[in-house]
C-alpha cells in the first residue's frame, strides 16, 4: 500500500498549530487545505485533490460555487444579522421560496443540522401534548438504531453508538430505538404505545455507512405514521438536496414527511444553515418567544441559501448525482472482479459507500484513505471498514472515470 504518508514542513506547521492550541475531538486525515473549487481542493503545497467527502454532503453544489458566493458577499456587504427582535427584507422571501419549493406550509430557520433535529423533536413533543393529547411529559419519539443526528445531548441520547453517548450521560428520557428498516417491529412498537408523538430517521443512514433500506420501506413508514398518528421525520440533513439523485431521497417513494429537516448543502458549504418544515398543525403549536436563535434565519443565510437552491434546481445537480452515481457503482462492481478486498458497494445518487474486507495486516479503511491521500484523492473512512465516496453532485463523467482511476489503483496495490 503506497502510503508514504510524509507531509510538507508546511502541512506540519498547520497541523502542530492545531495538535497544540486545537482540542482533539478529531483524527483529520493529514492534509492541509488552503483551497478548493468544484470538485477539487488544493492543499498548502498546490497538490490538487479530488473531494470525495464534501464535507459530508455540505458542498453539494461544489466548493465556493460563484453564484452562491457572489449572493454571500452581495447580501454581507449590506446587512447580515437583525435577529429575530425586527424583520427584514429578505426572511420573508426566503420563507416563501423554500416552503413552496417543499411543498409546507411553514419553515423554522435554524444553523446547524442538529439544531433541526433538536426543533423537529420539540416540534413533535408539543404536538403531542397539544393536538394528539398525550399526557404531559410521557411523549416519546422513536428512532432507529445507527442513528446520527449531530452532538448534542439530545442526539447522543438517541444514540446506540458508544462513541457517541459513553461518558456523557445522564440521558434524555422519552426516547426509544428500534431496528432501521423493519417495519414489523415498527408497528409493534407503535401498536403498544399510545404515547408516542414522532418516528425519526434517515431515509438512507449515513454514518452507519450509507446503510440503503428496502424498496418500500419509505412508504411503509409513511402508512403507519399515518395509521398510528405519529409524526413522521425526516432527517434529510444529508440526503437531502440532490445527494442521492432525487430532491429528497424520501422523493424516491413519492413519500412526504410530516417534518422535513434539511442542513449541510443548504448554505452551499458557506456557512450553518438548517431548516425544518412543516404544516400549520405542526409547526404553530410553538407559540412565539418558546423557540429560536440568535442567527436562526439570518439575512445573510437567507441570501445564501435561496441561490444554493436555485443553483441544485437550474444545473440539473439531482439527475447529475444519479448518472455519475451509476457510473460510480458500475466502476467499482468492476474492480471487485479484479479483488475481493472489497466486499460491496452501495448508495443512490452520489451517496456511496464500499466495504473493505479485513486485511488480517492490521491495516484499516483508514490506511486505504491514507493512500487514496497520496494519490489525490480525498475520503474518510466511518465506521471500521466502511469507506464513504461522495463528491460534490457538479462531477462530470471524465473526473469521475479520472476520480475512479485513481481508486482502482490504490486498492489494488493494497
Ligand atoms: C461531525 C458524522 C456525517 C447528519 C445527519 C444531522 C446532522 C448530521 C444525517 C447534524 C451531521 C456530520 C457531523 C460531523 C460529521 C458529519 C457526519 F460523521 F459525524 F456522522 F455526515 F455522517 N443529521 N453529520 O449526518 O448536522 O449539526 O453537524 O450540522 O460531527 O463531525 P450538524
Amino acid at each position: 500500500m503506497t502510503s508514504n504518508n510524509i507531509n510538507s514542513s508546511k502541512s506540519d506547521y498547520f497541523i502542530a498549530l492545531e495538535d497544540q492550541h486545537g482540542a482533539h475531538n478529531y483524527h483529520p486525515i493529514p492534509v492541509v487545505i488552503e483551497r478548493a473549487e468544484g470538485v477539487f481542493m488544493y492543499d498548502v503545497d498546490g497538490k490538487m485533490y479530488f473531494d470525495f467527502l464534501s464535507a459530508y454532503s455540505a458542498v453539494n453544489q461544489g466548493h465556493c460555487h460563484p453564484r452562491i458566493i457572489n449572493a454571500m458577499i452581495n447580501q454581507a456587504q449590506k446587512l447580515t444579522l437583525t435577529s429575530r427582535a425586527f424583520h427584514n427584507n429578505i426572511l420573508g422571501e426566503y420563507e416563501q421560496f423554500i416552503t413552496n419549493l417543499f411543498g409546507y406550509d411553514k419553515v423554522l430557520p435554524m444553523n446547524t443540522g442538529v439544531e433541526g433535529g433538536e426543533t423537529a423533536i420539540k416540534l413533535a413533543r408539543r404536538w403531542g401534548y397539544d393536538v394528539k393529547g398525550i399526557p404531559e411529559n410521557k411523549a416519546e419519539v422513536i428512532f432507529v438504531e445507527g442513528n446520527f443526528w449531530g452532538r448534542t445531548m439530545a442526539a447522543i441520547s438517541s444514540s446506540n453508538d458508544p462513541s457517541s453517548f459513553q461518558g456523557f450521560g445522564p440521558f434524555m428520557p422519552g426516547f426509544k430505538l428500534v431496528p432501521y428498516n423493519d417495519l414489523a417491529i415498527l408497528e409493534e412498537t407503535f401498536k403498544a404505545n399510545p404515547h408516542i408523538c414522532a418516528f425519526m430517521f434517515e431515509p438512507i443512514q449515513g454514518e452507519a455507512g450509507v446503510v440503503v433500506p428496502h424498496e418500500g420501506y419509505l412508504q411503509g413508514v409513511r402508512n403507519l405514521c399515518t395509521k398510528y398518528n405519529v409524526l413522521m421525520i425526516a432527517d434529510e440533513v444529508q440526503t437531502g438536496l440532490c445527494r442521492t439523485g432525487k430532491m429528497l431521497a424520501c422523493d424516491h417513494e413519492n413519500v412526504k414527511p410530516d417534518v422535513l429537516i434539511l442542513g449541510k448543502a443548504l448554505s452551499g458549504g458557506t456557512m450553518p444553515v438548517a431548516a425544518v418544515l412543516a404544516n400549520n398543525e405542526v409547526m404553530l403549536t410553538i407559540k412565539p418567544g418558546e423557540h429560536g436563535s440568535t442567527y436562526g434565519g439570518n439575512p445573510l443565510a437567507c441570501a445564501v441559501a435561496i441561490e444554493a437552491l436555485k443553483v441544485l434546481t437550474e444545473e440539473g445537480l439531482a439527475d447529475n448525482a444519479e448518472a455519475m452515481g451509476i457510473i460510480f457503482r458500475e466502476r467499482i462492481a468492476e474492480l471487485m472482479q479484479q479483488t475481493n478486498l472489497v466486499k460491496l458497494v452501495r448508495g443512490r445518487g452520489l451517496l456511496n459507500a464500499i466495504v473493505i474486507m479485513p486485511f488480517g495486516n492490521g491495516k484499516t479503511a483508514y490506511d486505504v484513505c491514507l493512500a487514496l491521500k497520496d494519490n489525490l484523492l480525498l475520503a474518510k473512512q466511518t465506521h471500521g471498514d466502511i469507506i464513504r465516496f461522495a463528491p460534490p453532485l457538479t462531477i462530470t463523467a471524465a473526473q469521475m472515470h479520472a476520480a475512479c482511476d485513481i481508486i482502482d489503483r490504490v486498492i489494488l496495490s493494497l
